[in-house]
C-alpha cells in the first residue's frame, strides 16, 4: 500500500498528488491495491484518452484512477454504468442543463464535452477506471474536434474537485451495488434515457471501418445496436459522428 493517505472517501483510500503524468499509471504501479484505492492528481502532464488521443488538462479539474475487477465479457456494461453514475452526479450538480452520455464513454453538458473515461487492463480481470473531469477551466480543443468542451464552472457552478469524487464515488458505488444483486436491465433503462443522437442517423468511426445508420440502443451486453438497412448491427468499439 501507498504510504499515507489523505483519507478514506467512499471505502477507498484517496491518494492525492500534486501533479503526475497520468493517474492510470500511478494506479498501475500500485495495481496489488489497485481495486482498495483511488488515485488524483491536481494537475496531469500527458493525460491520455482512448486510440492514443490526449486529455488535455488545466489546474484544478479532475483526473482521478481506481481499479475494479471485472469479467472481460462485462466490460461493455460496466462502461455504461460508469458512464450513467458520472451523468446522473453531473446532473444532481448541474439540474437545469441537459446531461447526456454520448456512446461509448463521454458525458455531454448541453451538446459539449465535459467528461471522458479510459479503461485500461492492469491484469486478469483487474481493470483501471481513468477518469477526466473539467470542473474550473474549459480547455481549448483543437479545431478539428467534433465537439466543444464546457466545465462545470463554464455552467455555472463553482464546486471543489474532491467534492465531485465523493458524489461521483457513491453513485457510482450505488449503481454498481444495484448491477450486481439486479443485473444490468435497469442500468439500461436509466442509460437509454440520457443517451444523445438516440434514433439518430450517425456514422460510427473505429479503427478500420465506418458505418452509417441509425443508432436504436444498446443491446443487453452495452454494445450499440445500429439499424443498417433493415438490419441490426452490434458495434463494440468506435466514435459516434453525426
Ligand atoms: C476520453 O478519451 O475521453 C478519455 C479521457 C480520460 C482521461 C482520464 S484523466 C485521468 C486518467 N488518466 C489518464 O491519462 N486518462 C484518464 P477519448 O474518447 O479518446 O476522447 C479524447 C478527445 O476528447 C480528444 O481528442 C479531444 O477531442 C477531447 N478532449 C481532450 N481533452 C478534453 C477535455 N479536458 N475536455 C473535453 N474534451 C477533451
Amino acid at each position: 500500500m501507498l504510504s499515507t493517505y489523505n483519507k478514506i472517501i467512499q471505502q477507498r483510500y484517496w491518494y492525492d498528488f500534486e501533479e503526475l503524468p497520468s493517474t492510470n499509471d500511478e494506479l498501475k504501479k500500485h495495481y496489488k491495491d489497485a481495486s482498495k484505492i483511488v488515485i488524483t492528481a491536481k494537475n496531469q502532464t500527458k493525460g491520455r484518452g482512448r486510440l492514443g488521443r490526449k486529455w488535455q488538462g488545466a489546474q484544478n479539474n479532475l483526473y482521478f484512477s481506481y481499479g475494479l475487477e471485472v469479467d472481460i465479457q462485462n466490460l461493455s456494461q460496466v462502461v455504461c454504468l460508469i458512464g450513467l453514475s458520472l451523468a446522473k452526479t453531473l446532473n444532481s450538480i448541474l439540474p437545469n442543463k441537459t446531461i447526456q452520455i454520448k456512446w461509448p464513454n463521454d458525458i455531454m453538458v448541453e451538446n459539449k464535452k465535459i467528461s471522458g473515461i479510459l479503461l485500461e487492463n492492469i491484469k486478469d480481470n483487474l481493470w483501471c477506471i481513468g477518469i477526466g473531469v473539467n470542473i474550473q477551466s474549459t480547455p481549448n480543443l483543437a479545431p478539428k474536434a467534433p465537439y466543444q468542451a464546457t466545465s462545470i464552472k463554464d455552467e455555472g457552478i463553482i464546486l471543489d474537485r474532491i467534492d465531485f469524487l465523493e458524489y461521483y464515488l457513491d453513485n457510482f458505488n450505488k449503481d454498481y451495488d444495484k448491477y450486481l444483486t439486479e443485473g444490468f436491465d435497469i442500468i439500461k433503462k436509466q442509460w437509454l434515457n440520457m443517451a444523445l443522437n438516440l434514433n439518430q442517423e450517425i456514422t460510427i468511426i473505429s479503427a478500420n471501418e465506418q458505418k452509417k445508420g441509425i443508432f436504436v440502443t444498446i443491446d443487453d451486453k452495452g454494445y450499440l445496436v445500429l439499424k443498417v438497412e433493415n438490419k441490426e448491427e452490434r458495434i463494440i468499439v468506435g466514435d459516434i459522428f453525426i
